[in-house]
């Protein structure tokens, strides 16, 4: 079968560099398969046809209860009695529930390379681990290794409706639902769990946080059925199935009058639905949940707290190890511009700093990076380092909602890099978010990282072909936040697009770059939503100035920007020293987050010496002119990628330059109409 769709980093060919094949061709006697189980002989096969495919052989597998080859690759768990004596109890020792080993046996007799895994789930990811190590050519000594991932729960969450639309989706339909039921398409999910299992991702929830109408009754015999196929799909991949839930359901399907996490039928009400959706889904790995959020129901409608709503539900789930993770995306989306007390960026710290240590140990609270919504560039939030006894995920947007829409070039991961190192101070220098999302600062067994979906069932599953990079970056940082963001960009590069230097070289510029350039030319200094409201994408100063949202930046003739240090809204107080003498000092406060913090006038001189509106103006045209650099960079490699490929990116870039412009001419024209003040350099700003 021909699926209409690619394979993204896993479109296999052959390696075809013989000295290279010649090498390895040692080890490939055959697959022995030391386990009888699903998960190790599903393994086994995707070994076995990517190692056909790679090194164009007819290879065998070898289903064995013993050793008796002298050369092969071997699967087996690390306990297995055929691997005494070639694994020591050290490196078992060194392999957790996840993990798995590589070990290359070169002796005269024996020529094995080892693929070990401690239980089912760590040797498909072992297995995708040698696939790619073939492929980017790595030396055979350097093919041993043990490897865990750092955090337990590496998720995706889908913003998919059962209509098959995607909320803040931009390619194309879901490849889960359609017209209101769910799609039996389960090709086109295998090979999605595929490319999930070979980033490392365990976990994904496949409907929008946003639960309404068909959607509430996913959790319900109804849709349960279709479910369970679709979470053995994922299982076969490591990969767990989780649903978002309507705190309200107990109303909407129990016809309950209440949803009172507080009442005795409520409790009894989940408790019955989660023993159903065990009896489907025995691996279920829980509920997600959006309460009191942009209208969603949760307990505040009923005077509780979000402990209360959030136990609730861990308590029904938690006899079957299920998982509650409850979103701290909590504010008043309703609030009124003349009210300038009031701060959204404050909003999530105020609503459950105060419940630290008052969540179930299987409640788990997910913080989007920033403190307001996936801006360009936000700072990191305090929620991060103010609940040392509270399980913590880390929340990024893979999809491009202010970031471009999967038009513009915005590769993600050079950002998402910096929010990790960060250090929050919380329990001394070294407090970094990355650990604390890792689970080790405050010795968290529940910890990890939600990245909300860019897939969609478009041909290249991502709409703009580079934007695969994002979701590539975002399972290989939640297995191991310590990696080297340029290593994470070039391996996908060459996966992707193979081995040849100029290829390489240009994409890992277009893609280590264009982060910066994209905020360049639409709000540079920390300064967000100057977008168009409602589908967020191209330039709008003032479109969300009078709105409720709560997303303003008051500018006037003199300055911009809201004051949020401790002598404005004293958002800067949620920080730990040092952090709050610098984000409250003007001098100190890091550029990038200037406007974030700080109300600044436009004729205060930046750290280069240029006044604030002249920093805009250059900034601006700047960054609509480096988009030709990306133009140019891609033009290069004509020929020397697939021309499809080569097409649909060229396409999407000259859109990019189009909307970059527009941004350019937008900004700098409302600044020039606010301040008067023409730009220094007279170049064309439109009156
Ligand atoms: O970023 C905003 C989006 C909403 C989204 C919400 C959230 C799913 O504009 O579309 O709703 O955040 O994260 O809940």
């Amino acid at each position: 079968s021909n699926p209409n769709y690619s394979m993204c980093w896993l479109s296999y060919k052959p390696i075809g560099k013989k000295e290279y094949v010649h090498e390895v061709e040692k080890f490939l006697g055959q697959i022995v398969l030391l386990e009888k189980n699903i998960y190790f002989e599903n393994a086994a096969n995707e070994l076995k046809k990517a190692l056909c495919v790679l090194f164009e052989t007819e290879l065998r597998l070898n289903n064995a209860l013993s050793l008796y080859v002298d050369s092969g690759i071997i699967l087996g768990k690390v306990t297995n009695e055929n691997l005494r004596g070639f694994i020591t109890d050290v490196e078992k020792e060194a392999v957790g529930e996840e993990g798995f080993i590589i070990k290359l046996v070169d002796k005269s007799k024996k020529k094995y390379i080892i693929v070990a895994s401690k239980g089912e789930k760590g040797i498909i990811y072992g297995i995708f681990h040698l696939i790619n190590k073939f492929r980017l050519k790595t030396g055979l000594k350097e093919l041993n290794c043990i490897e865990n991932p750092k955090a337990s729960l590496r998720i995706i969450n889908h913003w998919d409706n059962m209509d098959g639309s995607i909320e803040r989706g931009y390619a194309g339909k879901s490849i889960f639902f359609t017209n209101g039921r769910i799609k039996r398409n389960y090709k086109r999910i295998w090979d999605y769990a595929r490319l999930l299992a070979s980033i490392g991702i365990n976990g994904v929830v496949i409907n929008n946080v946003n639960v309404r109408d068909k959607a509430i009754w996913l959790i319900t015999p109804k849709y349960l059925n279709d479910l369970s196929k679709i979470a053995e799909i994922f299982r076969l991949y490591g990969i767990k199935l989780y649903l978002s839930i309507n705190f309200a359901s107990p109303i909407y399907i129990g016809g309950l009058d209440t949803a009172d996490p507080l009442d005795k039928n409520v409790q009894k009400w989940w408790k019955d639905t989660v023993k159903t959706i065990y009896s489907y889904i025995p691996d279920f790995g829980g509920f997600l949940v959006k309460a009191d959020s942009e209208f969603n129901p949760g307990p505040y409608v009923y005077g509780r707290t979000h402990a209360d709503g959030a136990n609730m539900l861990a308590e029904a789930l938690l006899p079957y190890g299920g998982v509650v993770i409850w979103r701290a995306f909590v504010y008043n989306c309703l609030q009124d511009w003349r009210d300038t007390k009031t701060d959204r960026a404050k909003a999530a710290y105020d609503n459950f700093k105060p419940l630290d240590g008052m969540f179930s140990k299987n409640v788990i609270l997910q913080i989007k990076y920033g403190p307001m919504d996936f801006q360009v560039r936000e700072p990191v939030s305090p929620l991060f380092g103010a609940m040392e006894k509270t399980n913590q995920m880390i929340e990024f947007q893979i999809t491009q909602e202010y970031t471009g829409q999967q038009i513009h070039l915005c590769y993600l991961g050079t950002l998402w890099k910096e929010i990790l190192e960060f250090d929050t101070y919380c329990k001394g220098k070294g407090s970094y978010v990355k650990r604390i999302v890792d689970g080790s600062l405050f010795g968290m067994k529940y910890a990890g990282f939600a990245g909300v979906s860019n897939i969609g069932d478009s041909i290249n599953w991502t709409g703009h072909d580079l934007a695969q990079a994002n979701l590539w970056t975002f399972g290989k940082l939640a297995w191991d936040p310590d990696k080297k963001i340029e290593d994470i960009a070039r391996e996908w590069a060459i996966l992707t697009f193979g081995d040849d230097k100029k290829v390489v070289d240009n994409i890992l510029w277009m893609l280590l770059n264009s982060h910066g350039i994209y905020e360049k030319y639409t709000t540079p200094l920390g300064l967000g939503w100057m977008v168009n409201p409602g589908h967020h994408y191209g330039p709008n100063p003032e479109g969300y100035e009078y709105s409720k949202w709560g997303t303003y930046h008051r500018s006037d003739t003199k300055a911009i920007g809201v004051d949020r240090t401790s002598r404005g809204t004293g958002y800067t107080l949620q920080y730990h020293k040092p952090w709050q003498e610098i984000f409250d000092d003007i001098n100190k406060c890091p550029e990038e987050l200037l406007l974030f913090f700080h109300r600044v006038p436009y004729d205060f001189r930046l750290k280069n010496g240029k006044t604030l509106l002249q920093f805009m103006y250059d900034s601006h045209f700047e960054g609509a002119d480096m988009v030709d650099k990306l133009i140019e960079k891609w033009e290069e490699l004509r020929g020397k990628i697939d021309e499809e490929i080569f097409n649909r990116v060229y396409e999407r870039l000259k859109m990019q330059k189009e909307h970059a412009m527009e941004w350019r001419d937008v900004i700098n024209t409302y600044f020039y109409r606010k301040t008067g003040i023409p730009d220094e350099k007279g170049r064309l700003i439109y009156p």
